[in-house]
């Protein structure tokens, strides 16, 4: 599967571009006011520029104004451009998922967009239909270009007056947007849209989240200072910025050489940029990953060190998932990583291991509004004299929730209970994996084992970003080799 942003990633790279030409046909630009004017201006363009087009964005509501026609020319021009590079529609959408499911399906199916322009002010449920295609993105309004846009977006909103308990009070609406967008980006194909006249705001943004794609429209007609946007903007790898530009270019004596000229700018700021900082070395984890892996290792859910086991062993490495419930943020955002999981599986309740399964999977089954079961550790000998507590019925389907799994025998114990009163099982979902064999030992069983992380990938990754020391990822690897 290519998603969005790896094609996206693709396209810079083969033309070392980070320009996204506009199509915006004013009308004061067009001969005539039609469809068919509308069609010619948007193809001459494109025939201009596509050498240093990393992407293309057309902007809807010139072609809408044209009527029918414009919106045949509006697919037409999209056809139009070549296979590799991305468009990104101009639509700043935003309804009831209902309806906005419907605005996904005109955008990708109909007009054959790449990526869209969405609006956050309706919440998780009506982004959602954006992006359950990984390989479709959109870019979320965080903080637009114009003058108004602190009218709303500055306003300052304080940590109570929202029911997820993200870090910090009093913060801007638009730098909540930028946290709830990191929260939503569960397939890895969002980004926002930051005016690149907003300086201090792209600052703020990137430095709250290093990897988000970021549209920062305003260089060129709306007097954005381009340097000073990608200074505050850009990546440490120098990436992670689109700069669209319409009419600078297309008003242009030269559209060919502008467009060359305005590549060729950013390009000299991000040499200058890449001089001076560190290059960050492309991940195995996707960005929703790392968000947890970083925040796991901070509040000492993985720790290096020296560990006796159970077994007596000394480890270098310990995990202990228990410390979720101290912190009710990360505890959310591990639900929605179990929810990623779970979206595609087809069963009736959710199974919660004891006891590190429990608060997970009850974050999990407030999420995704699913029943929960689970297998009693101790059996009850008066009363109902239950092993399985919560309302099932036998032949109903249960997904197995635990923190970690190792071997993957406490699984097949709980297993065992479930079944022995009716459940069926067919898939275990946990964090993470520490990878041993369990997943090709339970898949013999007939069982599917879903991970959101293993824990040699978070190794690599921990080193990869220096956030634990080398000598000590090696000795990790050696005990977990048996060496
Ligand atoms: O904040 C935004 N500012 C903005 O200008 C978000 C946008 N999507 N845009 C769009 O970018 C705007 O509607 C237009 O299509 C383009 C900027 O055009 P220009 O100023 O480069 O001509």
């Amino acid at each position: 599967m290519n998603s969005f942003f790896s094609r996206l990633e693709t396209r810079i790279n083969a033309i070392d571009s980070l320009l996204c030409v506009g199509l915006d046909p004013h009308g004061d630009d067009l001969p005539e006011n039609s469809g068919q004017a509308a069609r010619d201006f948007c193809l001459r363009l494109i025939e201009q520029t596509a050498e240093v087009a990393a992407a293309y964005k057309p902007n809807s509501a010139f072609f809408e104004v044209l009527g029918p026609e414009g919106i045949i020319a509006l697919q037409e021009v999209i056809r139009q451009i070549p296979e590799d590079i991305p468009v990104i529609l101009d639509i700043k959408r935003g309804d009831i998922s209902s309806t906005a499911d419907a605005y996904a399906r005109s955008a990708f199916e109909i007009l054959k967009a790449d990526a869209v322009t969405i609006n956050p002010y309706l919440g998780r449920d009506s982004i959602l239909p954006f992006i359950t295609n990984p390989e479709k993105g959109a870019f979320v309004l965080c903080k637009t270009s114009n003058p108004g846009a602190a009218e709303l977006q500055d306003l300052v909103v304080s940590q109570q007056m929202h029911s997820v308990n993200l870090k910090g009070p009093n913060r801007a609406l638009y730098e909540w947007v930028a946290d709830f967008v990191r929260d939503w980006n569960i397939h890895d194909n969002l980004g926002l849209v930051v005016g690149a006249t907003q300086v201090e705001s792209l600052a703020k943004v990137r430095l709250n989240d290093p990897r988000t794609w970021i549209l920062a429209p305003g260089i060129g007609a709306q007097g954005g200072n381009l340097p000073a946007a990608l200074r505050a903007g850009l990546r440490n790898d120098s990436m992670g910025m689109l700069i669209p530009v319409s009419r600078a270019i297309s008003r242009s004596d030269d559209p060919r050489l502008e467009a060359q000229k305005i590549r060729e700018a950013i390009n000299s700021e991000r040499f200058s940029i890449r001089r001076g900082k560190q290059t960050a070395k492309p991940s195995t984890l996707s960005n929703f990953q790392q968000t947890i892996a970083d925040r796991l290792l901070d509040i000492g859910c993985i720790k290096f060190g020296q560990f006796k086991l159970k077994s007596g062993d000394i480890s270098p490495i310990y995990l202990d998932l228990r410390k979720l419930t101290s912190h009710p943020d990360l505890l959310l955002q591990v639900g929605r990583a179990y929810w990623s999981l779970l979206e595609p599986l087809d069963f009736d309740h959710l199974a919660a291991l004891p006891y590190a399964g429990m608060p997970v999977a009850t974050a999990v089954s407030l999420l995704g509004n699913w029943s929960m079961v689970y297998p009693r550790k101790e059996e009850k000998s008066y009363g109902t004299k239950a092993q399985v507590e919560g309302v099932f019925s036998e032949g109903e389907t249960a997904v197995v929730i635990d923190d970690l799994i190792t071997t993957g025998g406490s699984k097949l114990e709980a297993i065992k209970k479930l079944t022995d009163n009716g459940l069926i099982i067919k898939d275990i979902v946990v964090l993470i994996d520490r990878s041993s064999n369990a997943k090709v030992d339970l898949k013999q069983l007939g069982y599917q084992l879903h991970a959101f992380l293993t824990l040699p990938d978070l190794l690599t990754y921990y080193q990869e970003t220096d956030l634990v020391e080398k000598e000590m990822i090696s000795r990790v690897r050696r005990f977990l080799n048996g060496e």
